[in-house]
């Protein structure tokens, strides 16, 4: 059975999950569930995906929710290497993977922000919101990175899960027109991750469903 992931163009997690798929040279497709219509909280994608998220991934006979979870598994089960094999260098990548993933990601995730839209009657807008979370989130991510661990990659010389999560939410950083470029480290290792081919093909670009 091919392997499917169900999916949204723009979607952080999704795209997270693309890049790990394009790493382990999977045959794979892409289903788009629309977050902008609602199409995420309808019956089949909460048959899926109970929380009305993407993505989830259907692979080996199983179906995966959690980006994160996902990503672990492709690694565990594809030898992709995306977590180093010491603790500590682990405990290093995954601190840098959730700063993202459960600090910026979820209080910037399109149904928070329009809730905190609307409940401020106008004085919190989509822009505003995104500029207080992200910018401050990627900063301290970037000073995260003054480390002696870190390499051509967050960790290394060699992708992890912690490069997986900073493209997407770079990609989004510029959707809502975060200035980031006084953030170095950060710019060096998006450098870097921009010419892996498999990062190239997850480009939301590529997904984007025809009008
Ligand atoms: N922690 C989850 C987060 C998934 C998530 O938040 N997905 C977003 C798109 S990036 C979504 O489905 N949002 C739907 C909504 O906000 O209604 C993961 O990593 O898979």
């Amino acid at each position: 059975m091919q392997t499917v992931l169900y999916d949204y163009w723009r979607s952080s997690a999704s795209y997270r999950v693309r890049i790990a798929l394009g790493l382990a040279g999977l045959d794979w497709r892409a289903v788009s569930v629309d977050l902008l219509t609602g199409e995420n909280r309808g019956a089949d994608n909460l048959a899926r995906n109970p929380q009305g998220l993407v993505p989830t991934l259907e692979i080996d006979g199983l179906r995966l929710t959690q980006s994160l979870a996902i990503i672990e598994y492709l690694d565990e089960t594809r030898g992709l290497g995306l977590l180093p094999a010491d603790a500590a260098g682990k405990a290093r990548v995954r601190a840098l993977a959730y700063a993202i993933a459960m600090e910026i990601h979820p209080v910037c995730n399109l149904s928070v922000a329009r809730h905190a839209v609307q409940a401020s009657g106008g004085a919190i807008t989509m822009e505003s919101w995104m500029a207080r979370f992200i910018g401050p989130g990627l900063a301290a991510f970037d000073q995260m990175l003054d480390s002696p661990a870190t390499g051509r990659f967050c960790h290394g010389d060699r992708p992890t899960l912690a490069d997986l999560c900073l493209v997407p939410q770079m990609y989004n950083a510029a959707r809502w027109g975060i200035d980031t470029a006084g953030l170095t480290r950060i710019g060096a290792i998006m450098a870097a991750m921009n010419d892996i081919p498999a990062v190239q093909a997850a480009h939301p670009d590529h997904f984007k469903p025809e009008s």
